[in-house]
């Protein structure tokens, strides 16, 4: 019998700037396939990808291709992840083995793309919003995976805090049982993605990228587990809040009214919030991701 180890599908750029040391930033492709409409989805990835050479860095987007984990997709890759008839599965990292195992293609969530970035050596992941507890989780026990990932996986996650949808006291709870520092950058609050603030603390707040580097550095001595560093939304970008509660009040009612559950839950949610809004909330979508890739770069620029 013969064991087989998949290997990673590292793109030639991507390996080369880690064997040199060179900074690289992770990007997840849910977000692409998953959570923006496609005619925006490949360009705000590309876009993303250049706000990451723009800081110095060598971007490195994932996704699962034919049974292959790819670690930085080529232009031609990255166009086949936007198309609108990609049918990727939506990846967490359960999926990973089920998908690479069957020669299947998929997107892959924070928690994918962290495990397989990590497995690349690559520590520094810029997304939009992190997966957390679901409101009702008590009773549906739908927690995503990110959190349990964040608690093993050595992986910093610059993103915009969790979307209102979620239950975001929970989350931090979540977060803290698991050793995961929150830091917030320029901010002593928990953002909540399409909004700065969701009224809830954050851990400890940092001032720039060289501190969220020290820190970074410094848990790492103590505990494997990741960092996440909270970064809002841009002030012109945030959301109406009244335009916002409005449209998480009709998304609830939405997935209760379609009995939607799991892994369909943010997509739909999503989806409302992209046609409710008439593409507000893809502005505000695409204004805080291109800010995190910013910042994770200047991270990851800091740490290498
Ligand atoms: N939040 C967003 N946009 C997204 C997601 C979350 O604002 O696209 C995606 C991310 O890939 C995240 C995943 O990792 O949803 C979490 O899904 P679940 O709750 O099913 O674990
Ligand atoms: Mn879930």
């Amino acid at each position: 019998m013969t064991t087989q180890t998949t290997p990673l599908f590292v793109h030639e750029e991507v390996a080369s700037a880690l064997r040199d040391g060179h900074p690289v930033v992770a990007l997840e492709s849910t977000i692409l396939s998953h959570g923006l409409p496609y005619g925006r989805n490949l360009d705000v990835g590309r876009r993303v990808e250049q706000t990451v050479r723009d800081g110095g860095a060598v971007p490195a987007t994932i996704a699962v291709l034919d049974g292959r984990p790819v670690i930085g997709l080529s232009p031609a890759e990255l166009e086949r992840v936007c198309a609108p008839d990609a049918g990727l599965d939506k990846l967490s990292l359960r999926d990973l083995g089920p998908a690479v195992g069957l020669g299947r293609s998929g997107a892959t969530t924070v928690a994918g793309t962290s495990a397989l970035a990590a497995a690349a050596g690559i520590g520094v992941f810029a997304t939009g919003g992190l997966g957390g507890v679901h409101l009702g989780a008590a009773q549906s026990w739908d927690v995503s995976a990110d959190l349990g990932v964040l608690a093993k996986v050595p992986t910093v996650v610059v993103c915009s805090g969790v979307k209102s949808v979620l239950d975001i006291a929970a989350t931090l709870e979540v977060l803290e049982t698991n050793s995961v520092p929150v830091l917030g950058y320029r901010t002593d609050d928990f953002p909540a993605f399409y909004l700065r603030s969701s009224g809830h603390p954050v851990g400890w707040r940092v001032e720039d990228a060289k501190q969220a580097a020290a820190v970074i550095s410094a848990h790492r001595r103590y505990a494997n587990s990741g960092v996440l560093l909270t970064n809002p939304i841009p002030e012109e970008s945030e959301m109406d809040r009244a335009l916002h509660d409005r449209l998480l009040q009709e998304g609830l009612a939405k997935l209760a009214d379609a009995d939607v559950h799991g892994a369909d839950v943010t997509p739909v949610l999503l989806e409302h919030f992209h046609s409710a809004s008439e593409g507000v909330s893809i502005d505000a979508n695409e204004a805080l991701v291109l800010s995190n890739a910013k910042l994770a770069t200047e991270v990851a620029v800091a740490l290498s």
